[in-house]
C-alpha cells in the first residue's frame, strides 16, 4: 500500500512504513484485507434485529427482494438501524456524563476529586434547583450531583434542558415533540420501538432518534463537559504540541486513549509524585512523559497542556514507535487490536475500565474511591516496563506541531472582553461575535468535529474544509479527533492567520485567538451548543437563523451519529463526509437530507469530496445570513 494515499501526516506515513517493516498490522491492513466491504450493510438495507432474519433486502427500488420475512421495507430496516445507531452514540455519552455525575458526587476536601470551579458549580446548581445558602460548597456538589443523577431515569417530565437553547428551538422541539422525558428513558424507547414488530414508519423512527439524540448533546454530554469543568477546571487557553514527534526517546511514555477524565486527571496527578519520577530516573529513564491519543488526549491537553501524540488513525502507530512503555485506555474508540500490537513491542496495554475490557490486555480496574494510588500503581508499571524496551525497535518520527488550546466557552467570552473598546457591548458575552457576524466581519461560524475514517484519506477532509472557510471568513470551532487533525497540520496556531480572510484575520488580531478554536472533546461538542444557543438569544434568533454550519468529514463511530443528530435537531446544518448506512431506503436519506429542514430549520448533506462540501457549506452559511444581515 502506497503511505502517502493513507493520511496526510507525514508521521502516519513514516510509522505505517515501519509497522510494515516490522511486520506489525494496522487498520490499514485489516481494511485491505476485507476487501469489498458488505454493500448491504453499507446501505442499511440488512436485518438481523429477529432470527427469522437476517434479511437482506433490495436498496433499489422495485428490483429484487423489497422486504424482509416480516414484511419490514428498506425504509423501515435503514430507519431502525439508524435510531439504533443514534441510542448507541447517546448512550456512550450519557453514560459518560453519568459516570462524571458520580464521580462529582464523591467529591471531598480531603479526598482525590475536589471542586476546581466554583462558580460554574453555584451556575450550574440554580439549573438544578439546588439551594446553595449558606451551604457548603462540597455540600452544593454532592446535591447537584445527586439531582443530575436523579434525572437520568425520572419517571416523569422532561429532561433539564440548559439556559443555553433558544425559546424558538424549544418550541420546535415540542411541535415536533422531540423534547425529551428522561435520558435514560429515551434511549431505552430507541431500542423498544426497533424491537421486531414495533415501529414500521421511517419519519417516526427518525423522530424518536432526534428525541433521544437530544437526550446527548443537551443532556448526558453537557453534564459530562460541565461537571468536568467543575471537577477538573474550566479550560483555558494554553500551548500545546501535537503528533508523534512528542513521544520523547529517553522518557518513560505513558500514552492515555480513550474518553472519561476521572483516570486521566489521576494519572497526570500521579506523574508528579516524587516516588515515581526517582522511580523513572532509578530505571534510567529521564522522567515521565505523558501524552494523549484521541479525546482524553483532548481532555488532558486542554486542562494541563499534556501534549497530543495523535487522533484516531495514531492509535496503533504510537505503539509502532517501539517506545512506549504503557498505553492506558478508559472507554470509547479503542481498537481491539492494540492488545495483540502490543505484544509485538513492549508496550504494557492497559485496560482499567469493566465497561472496555480487551482480550490478552492487562486489566487494572480504576477505583475512583482509592483513584490516587490507583493511578499510581498503573504508573509504577508503566515506569518498570521501561528497561523492557527494545531499543533496535525504536523510531519516533520528529514530526510535531504547536498551537492553542483550550477555548472554553469562559475562555472565548474572555477572549472577546479583550476587545471590549472596538465594539459596543457588554463584557462576559458572547457580544462581540454576535456583532461580527450581523457585520459581516465574520461571514459565519464552521464546527468541524469527529473521527478519522480509514475510508477516507486520514485527517485530508479535515484539513481542507477548515483550510476554505478560513479563506471565506469563516471562524471554526473544533473537537474530537478533528480538533487533532487541525493541531497537527498548525491550523490552532496564531499564525494559521495567515490562511484567513481580511475579515477574520482582523478578528483574530482583535481578540488574539487563532482563527480555529479547539473546543475539547466530543462531549464538548455542548460547548459549541451553548456557544450557538448564546448568539442566538444575544440576537434574538433561533439557533437555526443564525448562519452556522456543522461538519463531521471523517466520522465513524454511532456517538458521530447521535452527535448529528442533536447538531440538526438544535438547527444547524450538518455536513457528513461518509455517507451513514441509509441510502438503500429512499425515504431514510430524503428525510435526513430534505424533510428534516421543514422540521427543525435544519438538515443533513451527504458530501465525500471535501472541496465539494466545503463550496455546499458556504453557500448554506451565505443563505442563511438573509435573517441576521436584516437586523444590520
Ligand atoms: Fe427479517 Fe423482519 Fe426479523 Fe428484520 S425483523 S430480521 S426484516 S424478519
Ligand atoms: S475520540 S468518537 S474517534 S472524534 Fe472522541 Fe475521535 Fe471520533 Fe472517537
Amino acid at each position: 500500500m502506497d503511505e502517502t494515499t493513507l493520511s496526510v501526516d507525514l508521521a502516519t506515513q513514516e510509522l505505517y512504513v515501519k509497522a510494515r517493516n516490522d511486520g506489525s498490522e494496522t487498520l490499514w491492513d485489516r481494511k485491505a484485507a476485507l476487501k469489498n466491504q458488505c454493500g448491504f450493510g453499507e446501505q442499511g438495507v440488512c436485518c438481523r434485529i429477529c432470527t427469522m432474519g437476517p434479511c437482506r433486502v433490495s436498496p433499489i427500488p422495485g428490483k429484487g427482494v423489497q422486504k424482509g420475512i416480516c414484511g419490514a421495507t428498506a425504509d423501515v430496516i435503514a430507519s431502525r438501524h439508524y435510531a439504533r445507531m443514534v441510542a448507541g452514540g447517546s448512550s456512550a455519552h450519557s453514560d459518560h456524563g453519568r459516570h462524571i455525575a458520580h464521580v462529582l458526587h464523591m467529591a471531598s476536601r480531603d479526598g482525590d476529586y475536589q471542586i476546581r470551579d466554583e462558580k460554574k458549580l453555584l451556575n450550574v446548581a440554580a439549573r438544578w434547583g439546588v439551594a446553595t445558602e449558606g451551604k457548603d460548597i462540597y455540600q452544593v456538589a454532592h446535591d447537584v450531583a445527586e439531582a443530575a443523577l436523579n434525572d437520568f431515569g425520572k419517571p416523569f417530565g422532561s429532561m433539564v434542558i440548559p439556559p443555553s437553547i433558544t425559546k424558538q428551538r424549544l418550541k420546535v422541539w415540542e411541535d415536533n415533540d422531540i423534547l425529551p422525558d428522561a435520558i435514560d428513558k429515551e434511549v431505552v424507547s430507541i431500542m423498544h420501538a426497533t424491537h421486531m414488530g414495533c415501529t414500521a414508519d421511517a419519519e417516526s423512527m427518525i423522530n424518536l432518534s432526534m428525541r433521544t439524540s437530544l437526550t446527548d448533546g443537551w443532556g448526558g454530554s453537557y453534564i459530562g463537559t460541565e461537571f468536568s469543568d467543575i471537577i477538573f477546571g474550566t479550560p483555558m487557553p494554553r500551548e500545546i504540541e501535537a503528533n508523534m514527534g512528542v513521544i520523547e526517546k529517553n522518557m518513560v511514555n505513558i500514552v492515555l486513549h480513550g474518553h472519561e477524565p476521572s483516570l486521566s486527571e489521576m494519572i497526570v496527578v500521579a506523574a508528579d509524585d516524587p516516588e515515581l519520577k526517582a522511580l523513572a530516573r532509578g530505571v534510567g529513564a529521564e522522567g515521565i512523559n505523558l501524552v494523549g491519543i484521541c479525546c482524553t488526549g483532548n481532555e488532558v491537553a486542554m486542562r494541563h497542556g499534556i501534549k497530543i501524540a495523535g487522533n484516531f488513525n495514531q492509535q496503533e502507530l504510537a505503539i509502532v514507535t517501539g517506545a512506549v512503555e504503557a498505553m492506558i485506555v478508559d472507554v470509547q474508540c479503542i481498537f481491539p487490536s492494540l492488545a495483540n500490537l502490543a505484544q509485538c513491542y513492549h508496550t504494557k496495554f492497559i485496560t482499567t475500565s469493566k465497561l472496555a475490557k480487551i482480550k490478552d490486555a492487562v486489566h487494572i480496574e480504576f477505583d475512583e474511591n482509592n483513584a490516587y494510588e490507583c493511578a499510581k500503581g498503573i504508573i509504577r508499571k508503566a515506569v518498570e516496563n521501561y528497561t523492557n524496551r527494545k531499543h533496535e525497535k525504536v523510531s519516533i518520527p520528529t514530526h510535531k506541531s504547536t498551537g492553542m488550546i483550550g477555548y472554553s466557552n469562559q475562555a472565548i467570552i474572555g477572549q472577546l472582553d479583550r476587545v471590549v473598546n472596538s465594539y459596543t457591548h457588554k463584557p462576559g458575552t458572547f457580544e462581540p461575535l454576535a456583532q461580527c457576524l450581523v457585520s459581516g466581519v465574520l461571514r459565519g461560524a464552521a464546527g468541524v468535529v469527529g473521527c478519522n475514517n480509514p475510508k477516507v484519506k486520514g485527517d485530508h477532509s479535515h484539513i481542507e474544509i477548515i483550510k476554505k472557510m478560513l479563506a471565506n471568513d469563516v471562524i471554526v470551532v473544533v473537537t474530537g479527533c478533528a480538533a487533532q487533525a487541525a493541531a497537527k497540520a498548525g491550523l490552532l496556531s496564531k499564525d494559521a492567520v495567515k490562511y484567513c480572510g481580511v475579515g477574520l484575520q482582523k478578528v483574530c488580531e482583535l481578540a488574539d485567538i487563532p482563527p480555529v478554536l479547539h473546543m475539547g472533546s466530543c462531549v464538548d461538542n455542548s460547548r459549541i451548543l451553548e456557544l450557538v444557543g448564546e448568539v442566538a438569544k444575544i440576537l434574538g434568533l433561533d439557533m437555526s437563523e443564525l448562519p452556522v454550519v456543522g461538519a463531521a468529514p471523517e466520522w465513524m463511530s454511532e456517538k458521530a451519529v447521535a452527535i448529528g443528530t442533536y447538531v440538526v435537531s438544535s438547527g444547524i446544518d450538518t455536513f457528513l463526509g461518509v455517507v451513514p448506512p441509509v441510502t438503500g431506503s429512499p425515504e431514510v436519506t430524503d428525510i435526513l437530507t430534505n424533510r428534516l429542514e421543514d422540521w427543525v430549520g435544519a438538515k443533513f448533506y451527504f458530501e465525500t469530496d471535501p472541496a465539494v462540501a466545503a463550496e455546499k457549506m458556504l453557500a448554506r452559511i451565505e443563505e442563511k445570513r438573509a435573517k441576521i444581515e436584516a437586523l444590520n
